[in-house]
């Protein structure tokens, strides 16, 4: 377990990184200091094969409430243009293994465009997502206007960062900005039992798919399929695939090794 003070990272026997955001007194607004810790805990987690999955949480009623606006506030014109956290959030979007958000509470703001910077989000009935950065006088910073909108639509999009209305879980489902709905007390058990079950799949097929599936967001199609070919031509040559075929024709269970 490391020791940070703004997150809490606890790898578990099953090769998933638990990571829990902690910061309740203010509901986990998130400092420079807490994604930075964020970003160098996803950063090891990245070197190291035994982790093969990651999954982030708040807790009981606040996943996170947005970018930390007491820091905010400090910044003038030249402070933001020379602000840190762009490239934090790259370092955090720049991760490659799989990682799931699980969100009860709110999940707000940068909070939010956290959540998308997961590949799953699992949402307690709870879950109330939203943009209000407009209500301050601003905008998404962190991304969540170009991938929100990708994500749930226009229409959806506009009227979350327009008005800065929350959407529930249901909406969040219903949209696609969240995978499943659960009961409050079975959001992080979900979660966890899900990045188990992707834990145990080939590691490299995993993060190709991850890079792959990743790319539509940026790509046109014919680009996309161009990736996809590419590194399904890559995972050819890894002995995980040829193990995972040879367990399927021998009917027993694969072993992988990442290689
Ligand atoms: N920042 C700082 N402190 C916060 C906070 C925040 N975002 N949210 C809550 N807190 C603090 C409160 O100030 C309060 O502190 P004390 O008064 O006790 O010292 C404590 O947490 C408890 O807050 P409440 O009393 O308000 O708690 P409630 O349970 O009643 O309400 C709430 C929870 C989450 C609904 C409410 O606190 C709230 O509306 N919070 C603000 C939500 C919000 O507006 N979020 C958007 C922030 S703007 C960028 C990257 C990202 C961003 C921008 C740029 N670049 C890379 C350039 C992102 C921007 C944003 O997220």
């Amino acid at each position: 377990m490391s020791s940070y003070n703004y997150i809490i990272a606890e790898p578990q026997e099953t090769g998933v990184l638990l990571i829990k955001l902690n910061r309740p007194e203010a509901r986990n607004a998130l400092t420079t200091a807490l994604l930075t810790e964020l970003a160098a805990e996803l950063e090891a987690a990245q070197e190291n094969d035994l982790i093969r999955a990651v999954v982030l949480y708040g807790n009981d009623s606040v996943f996170a409430a947005g970018a930390d606006l007491k820091e905010m506030a400090k910044l003038d014109a030249v402070g933001v243009l020379q602000d840190v956290r762009p490239k934090i959030w790259k370092r955090i979007y720049d991760f490659k293994k799989p990682m799931i958000a699980a969100v009860n509470g709110y999940c707000l703001g940068g909070g939010c465009e956290l959540a998308m910077h997961a590949d799953i989000i699992i949402a307690g009935e709870s879950a109330e997502f939203g943009q209000p950065e407009i209500n301050l006088g601003i905008i998404p910073g962190a991304g969540g206007t170009q991938r929100l909108i990708r994500t749930v639509g226009k229409s959806l999009a506009m009227k979350m960062c327009l008005s800065g209305e929350f959407i529930n879980a249901d909406v969040a489902v219903a949209s696609g900005l969240a995978a499943e709905k659960t009961a409050d007390d079975q959001t992080l058990e979900r979660a966890l039992e899900l990045a188990t079950r992707i834990a145990k799949k080939a590691p490299l097929a995993v993060q190709q798919a991850k890079e792959v599936l990743l790319k539509a967001f940026e790509t046109d199609l014919e680009a996309g399929l161009h990736y996809e070919r590419k590194a399904f031509t890559v995972l050819a040559a890894t002995e995980d695939r040829n193990e995972g075929i040879a367990a399927f024709l021998e009917k027993r269970k694969p072993e992988y090794k990442g290689r």
